[in-house]
């Protein structure tokens, strides 16, 4: 955790490293051989997991929020998307898409945030469902967020960031996008407290991870008291953070 996040964060990530599942300790801890790269080197580094991704990431904040409220502390390369390092070879290897987050776990990298999501989740038996039809819910908000919410949310925060230019022709298309997610959103938190299961999952840490960024989109919740009370609910959890408790500017070796 970066140092302004540790003095912020309501309850930071915890020092030592949450049990994992019986199913995470046959899964390998070698720590990967380092790159030796401008998109960060790993030499010296004993977390299980790295996290290579940006503070202003959206994707790269869930899986570091899931890291927080799993307790499990993570290193973390800073991957600077100004420079182009996303689409350099040495970062190309960890992440086909050349997108920001990628997750070292062991050996092995893991990509795009909902499926970094799942691994976690698997992997140390925490935010996952219980049952089938659970795990199968969770699925289906995942990729919904993907489909109908992030894209609409993040195309907005990108052009009110000067980001991304397009008109408002195409503005209004994305704000009502975001309303009819929102929507959809608010008649099923009206029936349950959590998203996919009777306790927060990794569907509630996908969409949060999205929703933070509301603001900056220049999307108004209120009209969603629903989805507004959950938020409130989703802060409360022990181990949450916000980005910039969550995230370091820099790369931070364990
Ligand atoms: N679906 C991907 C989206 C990742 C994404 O859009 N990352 C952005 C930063 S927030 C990125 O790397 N953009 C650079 C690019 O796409 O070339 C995920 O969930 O990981």
């Amino acid at each position: 955790m970066a140092k302004t996040a540790s003095k912020a964060a309501k309850k930071p990530v915890a020092k030592k490293a949450a049990k994992p599942s019986p199913k995470a300790q046959s899964k390998s801890r070698a720590p990967a051989r380092s790159t030796g790269s401008a998109s960060g080197g790993t030499s010296g580094n004993k977390a299980r997991f790295t996290l290579y991704g940006m503070l202003g990431s959206g994707p790269t904040y869930t899986v570091g929020l899931m890291l927080s409220l799993a307790r499990h502390p993570f290193s973390y390369i800073h991957v600077n998307l100004r420079e182009g390092q996303h689409k350099q070879p040495d970062y190309l290897v960890k992440n086909r898409y050349g997108q920001v987050p990628a997750l070292r776990d062991g050996q092995t990298y893991y990509v795009q945030s909902s499926a970094i999501l799942q691994h976690l989740a698997d992997a140390l038996g925490k935010f996952d469902g219980k049952t089938d039809l659970e795990r199968s819910r969770i699925r289906e908000w995942l990729f919904w967020q993907w489909d109908k919410l992030a894209v609409p949310v993040f195309r907005l925060r990108a052009r009110a960031r000067g980001l991304r230019q397009f008109g408002d022709e195409v503005r209004i298309m994305y704000d009502t996008e975001a309303k009819a997610a929102l929507a959809a959103l608010e008649h099923e938190l009206g029936r349950a407290e959590w998203i996919a299961a009777k306790r927060p999952t990794v569907a509630d840490i996908g969409i949060y991870g999205v929703l933070r960024y509301a603001a900056e989109a220049n999307i108004d919740l209120t009209p969603y008291p629903n989805v507004t009370a959950w938020k409130k609910r989703f802060e409360a959890l022990p181990g949450f953070g916000t980005p910039e408790q969550v995230l370091p500017m820099e790369s931070r070796l364990l």
